[in-house]
């Protein structure tokens, strides 16, 4: 039996949402504070996926002034209908919207807003040319039909079942499939209660007949040990072969008790069987890591090089917050960035630029030349994160910060010249350092237990960053290797 592994998309890559175009998927992902915004991934076999761009990769599509940690883009949904790809999510600085392009890679348009209040928008494309609206609100599920050339609402507002046990039922998804109408929604709250629901009606305002099976997915039974936890959000596709699929979040704790994780949300993949108009999904509701993958033809991509020199920013980096365009530069001679007199301890605003971790055990180094300060860090958020900074006198210190506590732990001299920085991950620790001679220095460590999600709160995951304090700093390069 030929499988595949889950999650198909490791590290901080929330609530996904899954459409189809001919023989393409595509999936995106909530991205908060980062900046660009909403990671667009393209697969052919729903198990290799590359990412091609972010949907909102301009400020005019994604202001976040004044944006705190978790704030900014909350759950996407994606959909493919009479040639257009429309996204529709919440930006928490201004509210619902959407934007639509023939090209997934983009260039998407400008937001259409939407007026409504609510997270967790879809949207649905009836074949007799009825377009629905469908979200989370804050008295339940609700839905009004949408003239999706305007954004203006067209119905009355009314309200949907709102799940099994009616606790924050949110992410819900409307389909029409054999006939019937289907919507589908998460409940139970995103932690380890988290699962999915759905009901069925033949009119898509209802009213719903629930699954006499819901929830059809969660792990909220599963003991601590279970490799997989809070599944849910899911979203369904149907492969040209017909088979079906769901897109899902879940997390992957360290091997602990009680469950903590750190490399935030990640987006996982369960095969669909139906049964008397009933989706199952996964193992009776269970996802694993190893399971039977589709039968489309395999289509790997290339890996990713372990090693970038700058010679452009890549999708991989992103900011926190709209970037301060004098604050960093990339090219021939690497990346270059220049403090702007914000720090770690900032939301955003900070020469900063990071990526995901998305391997328990990886290691991360940086060839990095200042006579200010600057240096490599993993940040979950401005109040949890540790870091190895070169400062001046020529020196190198490990600083700690966790929520009201900083420490600057260590110190070592370093010679004149470029510095080689690292930090080196498993799953419960991370060490950092700088090599000298090709022999790294551990001056170190800190538990990945105090940067994850149930320490620091929020919705995101760990990320690598380069930053610079004050200042410039020239990177040369960025190896991320996993070990
Ligand atoms: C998202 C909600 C949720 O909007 O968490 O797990 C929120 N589900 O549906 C933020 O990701």
């Amino acid at each position: 039996m030929r499988t595949f592994t889950n999650p198909i998309l490791p590290g901080f890559s929330p609530d996904p949402s899954i459409c189809r175009s001919g023989d393409d998927f595509y999936i995106v992902a909530s991205s908060f504070e980062y900046f660009p915004g909403v990671p667009i991934f393209h697969s052919r076999d729903l198990v290799h996926w590359r990412q091609i761009g972010h949907v909102l990769d301009r400020p005019s599509q994604l202001p976040l002034d004044g944006v705190f940690s978790s704030g900014g883009i909350f759950a996407p949904t994606i959909r493919y209908a009479n040639g257009r790809f429309y996204m529709i999510t919440t930006n928490t600085q201004i509210g619902c919207f959407y934007v639509w392009s023939e090209r997934p890679e983009g260039p998407w348009s400008e937001p259409i807003p939407v007026r409504t209040s609510c997270i967790d928008p879809s949207l649905f494309f009836d074949e007799d040319g009825t377009v629905y609206f469908t979200s989370q609100s804050n008295d339940g599920i609700q839905q009004f039909t949408i003239d999706i050339e305007t954004g203006e609402l067209t119905s009355e507002r009314a309200l949907l079942w709102s799940g099994k046990e009616g606790k924050y039922p949110e992410a819900p998804h409307l389909y029409r499939i054999g006939g019937m109408y289907y919507l589908m929604l998460a409940e139970g709250g995103t932690e380890l209660g988290h699962m999915e629901s759905i009901a069925r009606s033949d009119s898509p305002w209802g009213p719903f007949e629930p699954c006499p099976s819901n929830p059809i997915l969660t792990h909220r039974h599963r003991t601590y040990d279970d490799p997989i936890q809070t599944v849910g959000h899911a979203d369904l596709v149907e492969a040209p072969d017909g088979s079906w699929w769901a897109v899902l979040l879940g997390i992957r704790p360290v091997p602990s008790y009680p469950v903590v994780h750190h490399l935030g949300r990640e987006t996982f993949l369960a095969p669909v069987a139906w049964e008397n108009g009933w989706p199952i999904v996964g193992d009776l509701g269970r996802v694993c890591i190893e399971m039977k993958a589709p039968s489309l033809p395999s289509s790997p991509w290339p890996a990713p090089p372990e090693r970038d020199n700058f010679e452009s920013l890549g999708f991989e980096w992103l900011f926190r917050g709209n970037p301060v365009p004098s604050s960093w530069s990339v090219g021939s001679d690497g990346l270059t960035l220049r403090a702007t007199g914000k720090t770690l301890d900032d939301p955003t605003g900070a020469a900063w630029v990071g990526r995901r971790q998305r391997h328990f055990d990886v290691r991360v180094s940086t060839l990095v030349d200042t006579r200010g300060e600057a240096g490599l860090c993993v940040l979950i958020d401005e109040r949890h994160h540790y870091s190895v900074v070169v400062v001046p006198g020529r020196k190198v210190q490990v600083r700690r910060r966790v929520a009201d506590l900083f420490a600057t732990v260590a110190e070592a001299s370093i010679p004149e010249g470029p510095v080689q920085l690292v930090i080196q991950a498993n799953a419960k620790t991370y060490r950092l350092g700088f090599v000298q001679e090709a022999e790294p220095h551990w001056l170190a460590e800190g538990t990945t237990r105090l940067l994850s999600t149930e320490v620091a709160g929020g919705f995101t995951g760990v990320m690598f960053g380069l930053f610079a304090l004050a200042g410039e700093a020239k990177f040369s390069w960025f190896v991320y290797k996993p070990l």
